[in-house]
């Protein structure tokens, strides 16, 4: 197999962005979105995450999100995670953009995120549009209600529904503009999230796959390293399993002027 160039990349990199996708949460316990255990009491998610859905049936697709948060809530962030927070504080310009709505990543110490689908530990108001972060696994009522008396939804992108504004911008500034990217644990099925790789391969970046298996952007990767994220992130990068044993890198302005 071809010898990975990711580190030295990383070493020399002014901006480096990461992409997660389900994948990286799957060896927390947290079931992905098109795997096997990807179903609930029959129902494929994505007919579950859409707007449609919630307005037939509030309260099935709450019992949905009431099932994952309690099981999220007894998940913990997994060596992939761990590795992703260490990175971060290994280069001088970082971002994360994540799929996942879990919170595993800003649990695991990561600070530059950009939640591109949103979060389920937080909860907007229908009428109100107000949003704050509702972190009691239970719920008290399912669906919920918010003090003005409107429905609440869980503050995440349905399919169909636009993404956040911000945070798209944010992500396709990071991609057009990084040295390096990592993508770990997505199938890059789901748009907008999915082009944003061969963005940054279009504007010059080293980009660099870990995966269970080969997905669409296996072909325009520049490395593709098939396996568990948790097992091979650390290695990949370098990163010794004590991750707080990394001294923090701070801005050369030879390697990065700004
Ligand atoms: C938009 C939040 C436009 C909810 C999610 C037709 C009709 C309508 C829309 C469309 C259409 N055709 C295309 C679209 C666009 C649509 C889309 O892309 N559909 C796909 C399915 C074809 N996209 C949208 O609708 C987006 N919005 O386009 O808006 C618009 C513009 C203006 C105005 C109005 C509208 C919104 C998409 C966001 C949907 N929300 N989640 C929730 O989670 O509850 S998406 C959902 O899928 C999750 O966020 C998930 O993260 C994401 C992507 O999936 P993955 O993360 O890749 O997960 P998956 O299970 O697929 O794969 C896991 C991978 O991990 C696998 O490759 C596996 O091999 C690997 N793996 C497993 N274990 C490990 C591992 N790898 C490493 N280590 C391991 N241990």
């Amino acid at each position: 197999m071809k010898e990975s160039q990711l580190r030295g990349r990383l070493a020399d990199a002014c901006r480096v962005t990461v992409l997660t996708g389900a994948g990286v949460s799957a060896e927390s316990g947290v079931p992905t979105f098109r795997g096997p255990e990807g179903l609930w009491r029959s129902h494929r998610a994505e007919d579950l995450a859409t707007p449609e859905a919630f307005a037939r049936d509030p309260r099935l697709v709450w019992e949905w999100y009431d099932w994952r948060r309690r099981l999220i809530a007894g998940c913990r962030p997994n060596a992939a995670h761990a590795a992703i927070a260490s990175l971060e504080a290994r280069v001088p310009d970082f971002l994360l953009i994540t799929q996942n709505v879990d919170g595993l990543h800003r649990r695991a110490g990561t600070r530059r995120i950009v939640e591109l689908h949103g979060n389920l530990w937080r909860v907007r108001c229908l009428a109100e549009g107000s949003v704050e972060e509702y972190l009691d696994p239970s719920l008290p009522s399912l669906p919920p209600h918010c003090r003005c008396g409107a429905l609440l939804r869980p503050d995440v992108v349905w399919f169909g529904e636009a993404l956040p504004t911000d945070a798209i911008r944010q992500a396709y500034d990071a991609v057009e503009s990084c040295d390096v990217m990592l993508v770990v644990g997505t199938s890059a099925l789901v748009q907008p999230a999915a082009s944003l790789p061969r963005i940054a391969k279009a504007h010059g970046a080293y980009v660099a796959e870990v995966n269970l298996e080969p997905t669409p952007l296996s072909a325009i990767a520049d490395e593709s390293h098939l396996g568990r994220a948790g097992e091979i992130l650390p290695a990949l990068l370098g990163i010794p399993s004590a991750p707080d044993a990394l001294p923090a890198t701070t801005r050369s302005e030879t390697r990065c002027p700004r």
